[in-house]
């Protein structure tokens, strides 16, 4: 059986990126990830990655303003996954990615030159959410994420890197246990707000499905340049079925449920700080317009629990029951 592909894992300290690490080293690849100065003082970071050193990681040191020491990472492994955060709008930060699309250009060159072995075979830039090229109209200030990520696909494309894109919906922690809820992480105990009728299908995925799906994904020719939707049956849920499942779980029904229109939960909009105005944005596409699921995958896209039926995904009852 040939060698697995060799992945680097860039933000591979992150929310999602940590357990993209995970699942690449369980799924048995040889696992690298990039250690970045810019980690500085940040000891659970640099504790993170030394846990992933003894589970047989390898890491890499680079910073991404470092072109030859990125070029020099990239040239190691088969595969390069981006999972830099999008969160914090104000950074910027998935604008560094261009720097790994300069890397990874750069040996293609030599390439032609001295003819030398090129392993990289895929680039997966850093999305994890709703798919930026149907957001196109997204409201400010949250559209700043889209905008970058379409902005990361035009270097890739007209690069002509090889890619794929992952399209994982709503990380379940934000979304599910919250019941929708913004502004906390935590299910409410007596008043809840829906969203209009709460009859607008969302789609919720476990944050470790999402790193299982990807991982799945990198050698795969049928996700070869392609977006891959991750929409598990079960997860693809109204807000009031999340309610249910809650009420159901906990042997609690809420007392007060509040629907609010459209117009209601935008108006505050411009009174909020900018995490949430951001927040906002995203809530109303999803629970409002249904962003998700108001379109069929087309010929440039796949769905990961068509393409990989032996992940046994984890239901959204399942993954609430750590909140009773
Ligand atoms: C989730 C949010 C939830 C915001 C990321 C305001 C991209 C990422 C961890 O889209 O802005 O209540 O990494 O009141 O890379 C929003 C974003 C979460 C919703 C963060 C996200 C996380 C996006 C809220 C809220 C639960």
């Amino acid at each position: 059986m040939e060698e697995k592909s060799r992945v680097l894992v860039v933000s591979g300290t992150g929310y999602i990126g940590r357990r993209i690490v995970r699942a690449s080293l369980a799924q048995g690849h040889p696992t690298f990830v990039l250690m970045r100065p810019e980690i500085g003082l940040d000891v659970d970071k640099l504790q993170m990655l030394l846990s992933f050193k003894a589970q047989g990681a390898r890491l890499l040191e680079a910073s991404l303003d470092d072109h030859a020491g990125l070029v020099a990472a990239v040239k190691q492994v088969d595969v390069v996954i981006s999972a830099m955060s999008g969160a914090h709008m104000r950074s910027h930060n998935l604008l560094l990615q261009h720097k790994i699309v300069e890397a990874i250009k750069e040996p293609g060159n030599i390439k032609l030159l001295l003819n030398t072995i090129f392993r990289m075979q895929r680039f997966l830039p850093s999305e994890f959410g709703m798919d930026p090229s149907r957001m196109t109209h997204a409201l400010e200030p949250g559209r700043v994420t889209f905008d970058e990520k379409m902005e990361l696909r035009r270097a890739i494309e007209e690069s002509n890197i090889p890619h794929t894109y992952i399209s994982a919906n709503c990380f379940a922690a934000y979304f599910g246990p919250n019941l929708c809820q913004m502004r906390t992480l935590l299910p409410p105990k007596e008043r809840v707000l829906v969203y209009g009728d709460g009859n607008v299908k969302a789609i919720f995925v476990d944050e470790d499905d999402v790193a299982a799906y990807t991982i799945k994904c990198i050698d795969d020719p049928r996700t070869m340049n392609k977006t891959i939707y991750l929409r598990p049956p079960d997860n693809i849920l109204t807000q009031n079925e999340v309610i249910e499942k809650w009420e159901k779980l906990s042997g609690k029904v809420l007392s007060e449920k509040i629907h609010i229109t459209a117009e209601e939960f935008l108006a505050p909009m411009k009174d909020l700080d900018f995490p949430n105005q951001v927040g906002v944005g995203h809530f109303y596409h999803i629970f409002y317009e249904g962003c998700l699921t108001n379109f069929e995958i087309g010929d440039d896209g796949a769905e990961a629990t068509l393409l990989y039926p032996e992940v046994q995904y984890t239901r959204l009852d399942e993954y609430m029951k750590q909140y009773l």
